[in-house]
C-alpha cells in the first residue's frame, strides 16, 4: 500500500485492523472507541491542516492499565499505533500517516497529587497544560512551561515533544523539571520511573529517553513535575527597535539590569506584527518599528521589580536603543501584549498555506536567515515572517502562500536546512521532527548519533509499531 499523498512512502509491514480487532479493542475500553468517519476527521488531521491520515479507529483509555492492555493487543497483532495528546504538534507527529490505531490521552486527565512544600505535581498524561497551571496557581505555584497552545496541549504531549515555550529562559527545559515518569512501552509493559525526588543518581536516567522521543518509544501515562513558585508581581514591556543589532543590545542590557526577575524575552519582526494586525485584527499599541521585543518580569516585590524595569526602559530610551515602548502591569493589558506574540501561529493560518520552520541559531546569524529567505522566495510567497524565543536562540521562520506550491517548497527546502547546518544551528529547536522533518535529522545530528538512536528504537520497539514514520529518517 502506498499513500496517494506520499507516493514515495511505503506502508510498514503492519497488520490491518479487522472487525474482530475492533470488537476486541471495544472490550478493553468499552464505550470509548471512535469509529465514525466524521468523528475521526479531527484526530486524523494535524493542527496545521497539512497532513491527513486514514485511521479508522481512536481509542480513549482512562488508566495506565487500559493503555497497557491496548498496546499489548496491538503489539501481539502487529498493529501500528500513534499516541495523540492535544494534537497541537507542528511537525505532524501526532496524526497517523496511513491507518495507525490512534490512542488518545483525552480522558487521562486526573491530577493525582500536589505537594505544596516541594512543589511536586503528579498527574496523568492527558491533563491540559492550562488546567494544570490553574490548579497549581491555587497553591502559589506555576507550571515550569508556558506556550500558546496551553489551552489544548496535554502535558504528555509536552513531555513527548520536550516543548520549550516562552518560559524556558527562566525555568530551563523539561529534562530538568520532570522528576518522574510512567510510560507504556511498545510491548505493553509498564515502565515505572515515577520518582518525586529532586536528586536520584541511581543508574541510567531512563525517563530522559522518553522526553522528546515524540511517542516513538512508548506512551507516557503519568508524570511528576517540579513546579516553581508563582511570581506574584508580573509586568510586561513591549519595545520597538530600529535594527536587529538593537534587539541583541537590548537583550544583553535586559539580562544585566533585570537579573533574576527576567521571565521571558521574545522577539517579532515588523512583518509578523503586520500579519497579526491584518489577519487577527490585533492592535499594536506602539508605533511601527522594524523589530519588537517583549520582556516579561516575574518577581515577588512590586516596588523593587517596577523600579528595575523602569530603570531599564528609561536607559534604553535614553540611549536610543528602543524607539518606542509600553509597559503593562494589569492583567488585561499584559494579556493583550502576550496575544500579539502567542497568536502568531494562528494568525498565519489565515494566509492559506504555512511553511513552518523552527530553528536554533547562534545570535549573530539569527535574523540573517529571514533576510536570505525573503530574497530567495520573493514573488513566490505571500509573506516571510520571523519571531520567536530569541532569549533561547530559537527563531520561528514562517513562509506563507495562499495555497501549497511545490515550486515554493523547492525554493525553501533543502536550502533552509543547509543554511542552518552551515551556521551550526539546529533544524528543530523545540517542535521536534515528527513526520515532516525526520529526513533532515542528519543536518543536526551525526551519523553515529542517528545510528545509536536506531539501535535504541530497535531494542525498545523491535516490531516498530510505536508511532512509525516519525522522528527517525526513512532511509
Ligand atoms: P500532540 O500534538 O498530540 O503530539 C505531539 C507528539 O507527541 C506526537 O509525536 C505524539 O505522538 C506524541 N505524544 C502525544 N502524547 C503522548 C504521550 N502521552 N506519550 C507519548 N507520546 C505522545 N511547542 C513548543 O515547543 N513551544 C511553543 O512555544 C509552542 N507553541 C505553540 C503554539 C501553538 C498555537 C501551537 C498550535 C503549537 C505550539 N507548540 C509549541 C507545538 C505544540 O503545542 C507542542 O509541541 C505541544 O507540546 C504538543 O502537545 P500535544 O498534547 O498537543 O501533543
Ligand atoms: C510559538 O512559539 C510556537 O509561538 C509556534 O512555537 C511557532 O508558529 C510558529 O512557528
Ligand atoms: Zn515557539
Amino acid at each position: 500500500l502506498t499513500s496517494k499523498r506520499y507516493p514515495k512512502l511505503k506502508r510498514g509491514p503492519f497488520a490491518t485492523l479487522t472487525d474482530a480487532d475492533v470488537s476486541s479493542l471495544e472490550r478493553l475500553v468499552s464505550g470509548r472507541v471512535i469509529t465514525d468517519k466524521s468523528d475521526l476527521d479531527g484526530y486524523n488531521t494535524d493542527w496545521l491542516r497539512t497532513v491527513r491520515g486514514a485511521s479508522t479507529i481512536v481509542l480513549r483509555p482512562k488508566t495506565t492499565e487500559e493503555v497497557s492492555a491496548i498496546v499489548s493487543y496491538c503489539h501481539d497483532r502487529g498493529l501500528a499505533v500513534v499516541p495523540q495528546g492535544g494534537n497541537t504538534g507542528l511537525v505532524a507527529g501526532s496524526v497517523p500517516v496511513f491507518d495507525e490505531v490512534i490512542i488518545s490521552t483525552q480522558l487521562m486527565n486526573n491530577i493525582i497529587s500536589l505537594d505544596e512544600v516541594s512543589g511536586t505535581l503528579v498527574c496523568q498524561a492527558g491533563c491540559v497544560l492550562a488546567a494544570l497551571d490553574d490548579h497549581v496557581a491555587q497553591r502559589g505555584l506555576t507550571m515550569p512551561l508556558d506556550l500558546g497552545a496551553k489551552g489544548s496541549c496535554h502535558i504528555g504531549g509536552n513531555l513527548a515533544t520536550n516543548a520549550g515555550g516562552v518560559r524556558l529562559l527562566r525555568h530551563g527545559s523539561l529534562h530538568g523539571s520532570v522528576l518522574g515518569l510512567e510510560a507504556v512501552l511498545p510491548s505493553g509493559e509498564v515502565l515505572d520511573c515515577m520518582s518525586t525526588l529532586r536528586k536520584d543518581n541511581t543508574g541510567y536516567d531512563l525517563k530522559q529517553l522518553l522526553i522528546g522521543a515524540e511517542g516513538t518509544l512508548g506512551i507516557i501515562t503519568k508524570a511528576s513535575i517540579l513546579c516553581p513558585q508563582r511570581p506574584n508581581v508580573v509586568s510586561v514591556a513591549l519595545l520597538g527597535c530600529a535594527n536587529f543589532q538593537g534587539v541583541l543590545d537590548i537583550f544583553r542590557e535586559t539580562k544585566t539590569k533585570l537579573g533574576e526577575i527576567l521571565s521571558a524575552f521574545e522577539f517579532m519582526d515588523t512583518a509578523s506584527m503586520e500579519m497579526i494586525g491584518e489577519n487577527l485584527r490585533l492592535i499594536n499599541p506602539i508605533s511601527a518599528s522594524p523589530f519588537y521585543v517583549l520582556i516579561e518580569t516575574g518577581g515577588s516585590n512590586k516596588e523593587h521589580d517596577e523600579e528595575k524595569l523602569s530603570a531599564l526602559l528609561e536607559g534604553l530610551m535614553e540611549k536610543g536603543k528602543a524607539m518606542d515602548g509600553t509597559l503593562a502591569t494589569d492583567t488585561t493589558k499584559i494579556q493583550a501584549i502576550w496575544g500579539l506574540r502567542e497568536r502568531m501561529a494562528e494568525g498565519l493560518l489565515h494566509d492559506g498555506y504555512c511553511y513552518k520552520y523552527d530553528v536554533s541559531l547562534p545570535l549573530p546569524s539569527f535574523y540573517q536567515l529571514v533576510e536570505d529567505m525573503r530574497e530567495r522566495v520573493e514573488g513566490s510567497a505571500k509573506r516571510v515572517v520571523g519571531y520567536g524565543h530569541i532569549g533561547d536562540g530559537n527563531l520561528h521562520l514562517n513562509v506563507t502562500s495562499s495555497e501549497y506550491s511545490q515550486h515554493t517548497m523547492d525554493l525553501i527546502e533543502p536550502f533552509i536546512y543547509d543554511w542552518v547546518a552551515n551556521y551550526k544551528g539546529s533544524i528543530s529547536a523545540e517542535h521536534g521532527l515528527g513526520f515532516k522533518k525526520r529526513d533532515f535529522i542528519y543536518h543536526s545530528k551525526s551519523p553515529s548519533a542517528v545510528a545509536l538512536m536506531k539501535q535504541i528504537k530497535n531494542l525498545i520497539d523491535p516490531k516498530g509499531i510505536m508511532n512509525p514514520y516519525k522522528l527517525l529518517p526513512s532511509k
